[in-house]
């Protein structure tokens, strides 16, 4: 419903309600209302792009490529550092933030691996004033970390760290998806003398700025000049190699139980937290999760492609758990098993009732 320009025309809506459309929006094409409301349910309703049938040819009878997404701020080098990965001027190189309007699947094949590079359009804040062209791009980035398997943050060093960069490191942190840091533009301010001492501290402080994404591996490149580019791959595969370590029951019990001991739980309204069991399922965790560009490829691909590593304990009540002790929980965990790249999914169940199997897929909110 259009002409919507203001607070005081919001009661005409209710005529159209009646026409029984659902869902419908109240906008202002003029004014600027409610764009970004309209954006986002078109967004939500359209097909994911669908991969090339040529790919899909050469992977149907093999794993599926890995759809690794560029995502950061506009400017920090994201299309120049996939045009030196595939040595070509497939993605769109220029000087003005936003060029990359739309985001490109590329398909890449080094040594037999497969991958899609997902060049994202870059990320602005989604502010008050902020055009439709900009909204966009915010929706595409969060698309583009939901369709990954796993996500490249690029961040621009002669910027440093951002607030921004923050965001985005938090999208993929929420999104639970594998990651690896790009710091780029190195050939910019690395120094004349000290260049290991700088790297190294470098990468301290971006550890220090984004801690919520410290499994990451951090990468120093020049997309520019092409150094160290090609190490990406070897991240990749140290990150996917990771996917595939496991904690051996015994020895996961016997951690967590250590972990409890040591620090105990807080009392959440009187009441703490009991751990019971603690098993990691076989394939990984996340199958609600897209990944591998999303519905194109069933979930137990995906699962093969990059799942991270996915615990399930078995507890009194899943609510007594606070963030704070998910996140000591995790540390633990990697003091035996690093998982570099990847997020730690704890999911918590109550104990099984008597007579139930414990692998039933309980509602963690089933037991109150
Ligand atoms: N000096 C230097 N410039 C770079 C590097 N990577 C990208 N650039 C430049 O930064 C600008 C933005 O690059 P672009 O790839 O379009 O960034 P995007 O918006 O993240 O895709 C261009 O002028 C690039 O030439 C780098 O490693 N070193
Ligand atoms: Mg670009």
């Amino acid at each position: 419903m259009n002409k919507i320009d203001s607070e005081k025309h919001e009661p005409l809506r209710a005529e159209f309600d009646s026409l029984g459309f659902e869902p419908s929006i109240a906008i202002s094409a003029e004014h600027d209302r409610g764009i970004s409301e309209l954006l986002s349910e078109i967004e939500q309703r359209l097909p994911s792009p669908v991969v090339p049938p040529d790919i899909k040819h050469q992977t149907s009878n093999l794993k599926p490529p890995l759809a690794v997404a560029i995502v950061g701020r506009p400017n920090v080098g994201k299309s120049s550092l996939i045009n030196s990965i595939v040595r070509g001027e497939r993605a769109i190189v220029s000087e003005l933030p936003g060029t990359t309007r739309d985001a490109a699947d590329i398909f890449y094949e080094s040594d037999g691996r497969k991958f899609i590079f997902i060049d994202t359009a870059g990320m602005r804040r989604r502010g008050k004033h902020s055009s439709s062209v900009e909204v966009f791009s915010v929706m595409r980035a969060e698309r583009s970390i939901r369709r990954a398997d796993l996500c490249v943050l690029t961040v621009d060093l002669t910027m440093g760290v951002t607030a921004q960069d923050k965001r985005i490191a938090g999208l993929i942190q929420e999104a639970r998806k594998p990651a690896i840091v790009v710091l780029n533009k190195w050939d910019v301010v690395r120094p004349r003398r000290g260049e290991k001492q700088a790297a190294k501290q470098v990468v301290e402080e971006t550890h220090a700025r984004i801690f919520f994404l410290d499994y990451a591996p951090v990468l120093i490149t020049s997309a520019l000049t092409g150094e160290n580019v090609e190490k990406l791959f070897a991240s990749i595969e140290r990150v996917q190699r990771a996917a595939r370590q496991r904690i051996g029951t015994g020895i996961l019990n016997r951690l967590l139980r250590q972990a409890f001991e040591a620090n105990p739980p807080p009392l959440v309204k009187g009441r703490r937290l009991k751990l019971f069991y603690a098993t990691q399922p076989k394939n990984g965790g996340l199958q609600s999760a897209e990944g591998s560009l999303g519905r194109e490829s069933s979930s137990n691909q995906r699962r093969g492609n990059l799942a991270p590593p996915e615990f399930v304990l078995f507890v009194n009540d899943p609510q007594l758990m606070t963030e704070a002790y998910r996140r000591y929980l995790e540390a633990r965990l990697r003091e035996a098993e690093p998982y570099p790249g990847l997020p730690i999914i704890l999911t918590l169940r109550p104990r099984a009732q008597k007579g139930s199997a414990p692998s039933r897929r309980s509602n963690v909110r089933q037991k109150q």
